[in-house]
């Protein structure tokens, strides 16, 4: 792809999500309070400018909090089928939206342009699943050990939830989020990563639509922008009954801190250390492409990212060779071009974190396998493109115990049964995602069972990263223990009230207790 035809995509891209005034200081369409420092966004795809977004002082964060009590006063009267009747319209408004938002979510970001699409139609996802919740709000009626009485349970709006975002998922975690707390009647605070803000403010820009069409107060959707200092002032704040926090293990063991600290609900997705084991029973095709996807998709920035393969002895080596020759097949570069597979890391940091990891797994005692390294030259210039390594390793390496966001794929060996590769796949701090490759039903369902993997996602004969919304989403151990968009994951986003009713004539105490006056 040209140079020219790259500016111009994105051009197009901006002004249809109606990103303005880049270089003052861009704003969103709505809730305009921050006037703070100006944050730059560069592209890691070519290291240019894209834009300038003002950040969000405490002054303005007062005013931003305001404007969502007073939406929450509101918005919480509206019943949940006409909020999920805003929520469908905000799915349509990202349906027209896909391809603009998918090109800044991949120019912003560097994912390739199918994940960029991919993260907008996971939006799209969890609007619709929205839609349809938000006439299933449900509690549970049971029966009352007193006569004439009646119990049941409901669900009520819980207030201000405040949703910390990592870089990697620019706009589908959010939108996981949001769009399940509006439907339960929340207004949402969003602190972006300062990373990408203009994918924040494209979001802003979409709802802003919304929100105006239908006459609803603009605090249902608020964003504040800035370094961990805003998202300070979000988790330490008592208005906020609920903070949903994704990044690193370091973070969210804080944000779990400060939050508990004050007796509000967190809700983390946090760090993973995905494994794939596979067995000798494993379909050799399936495995690669599950295994090559997980490691290398997103430049391997996913928290479901592949980051070890437990394979067995007996196939070890076939296994490997299969990996090094579909690694070659790799295409590195501009995310934008739909012929590369691979796009650049978020920025240099994360080059020297990915450069560090490779240092490491050798002087721990491993051995590259398929080599890495940071790419320059024409097409190269942000310096954030790095080749997609393996090594040969082992589980107890300090650094394959640990998460490193960057396309390092470690292979580890067992001998015997399943049994050893499970414990192995659990020998790690982490409980996000894991996966078995295996025609065996024995292996496979004893992989799922409670004696199998540990983890908040178990696949089997499909890779670690790349999950539907419908499932709920997150992790165990270090990976923080919150679940997010699917199955009942609403529940977080409400309080539960129960209700008992005498509709009788005489006053029963329960458990038999007679008080008399
Ligand atoms: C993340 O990396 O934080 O399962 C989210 C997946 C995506 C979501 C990843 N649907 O890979």
């Amino acid at each position: 792809m040209a140079i020219e035809e790259l500016e111009t995509t994105i051009k197009e891209a901006l002004k249809e999500l109606n990103i303005k005034d880049i270089n003052e200081g861009t704003s969103t369409g709505m809730n305009n309070f921050s006037s703070g420092e100006i944050l730059e966004s560069y592209s890691p795809v070519d290291g240019k400018l894209i834009g300038k977004v003002k950040t969000t002082t405490a002054a303005d964060y007062k005013k931003v909090m305001e404007s969502a009590n007073e939406a929450f006063n509101q918005f919480r009267l509206i019943p949940a089928p006409k909020r999920g009747e805003m929520v469908r319209q905000f799915g349509e408004k990202l349906r027209k939206n896909k391809e603009a938002l998918g090109k800044l979510v991949s120019y912003e970001m560097g994912k390739s342009l199918q994940e960029g699409y991919g993260e907008v139609q996971e939006m799209i996802d969890i609007c619709d699943f929205a839609v349809g919740l938000s006439r299933q709000l449900h509690g549970l009626t049971m029966h009352s050990e007193r006569p004439g009485h009646r119990m049941y349970e409901q669900y009520h709006s819980l207030g201000v939830v405040g949703i910390i975002s990592a870089f990697n998922f620019p706009v589908a975690v959010w939108a996981w989020n949001t769009a399940l707390a509006w439907v339960c009647g929340d207004v949402c605070v969003w602190k972006p990563s300062e990373k990408t803000p203009l994918c924040a403010v494209a979001c802003q820009n979409i709802m802003a639509e919304v929100i105006k069409e239908n006459n609803l107060p603009e605090g249902i959707s608020c964003l504040i922008t800035g370094d961990y200092k805003i998202g300070e002032l979000l988790t330490n704040d008592k208005r906020i009954p609920l903070i949903s926090a994704t990044g690193s293990t370091r973070m969210g063991k804080i944000v779990a801190q400060v939050v508990a600290g004050r007796f509000g609900k967190s809700l983390l997705e946090l760090g993973g250390n995905n494994a794939i084991i596979v067995t000798p029973d494993a379909d050799l095709e399936m495995t690669i492409i599950g295994a090559v996807f997980g490691a290398v998709g997103t430049a391997g920035q996913r928290c479901t990212t592949t980051r070890r393969l437990i394979i067995h002895e007996s196939i070890y080596d076939k296994v490997k060779e299969a990996l090094v020759s579909a690694y070659k097949q790799l295409r590195i570069g501009n995310p934008l071009d739909e012929k590369n597979h691979v796009g650049p890391l978020i920025d240099k940091q994360a080059v020297e974190l990915y450069n560090e990891a490779l240092k490491k797994v050798v002087a721990q005692g491993g051995k590259i396998l398929v080599e890495g390294g940071v790419l320059f030259g024409e097409g190269y210039e942000s310096g954030c493109y790095v080749k997609p390594a393996i090594a040969e390793a082992d589980n107890s390496f300090e650094i394959v115990q640990h998460e490193t966001f960057a396309p390092v794929l470690y292979l580890l060996k067992y001998s015997g049964t399943v049994e050893n590769a499970i414990a192995i796949q659990n020998d790690v701090a982490q409980g996000l995602s894991s996966a078995i490759m295996t025609n065996n039903l024995r292996e496979a369902e004893l992989f799922l069972s409670v004696a199998g993997s540990d983890c908040g996602i178990a696949n089997v004969n499909i890779g670690t990263s790349g999950a539907e919304i419908g499932g709920a989403f997150g992790g165990e151990k270090e990976t923080g223990g919150g679940r997010e968009s699917g199955s009942d994951a609403w529940k977080i986003y409400m309080r539960r009230q129960t209700n008992t009713i005498n509709y009788g004539v005489g006053v029963a105490l329960s458990q038999g207790i007679k008080f008399h006056l």
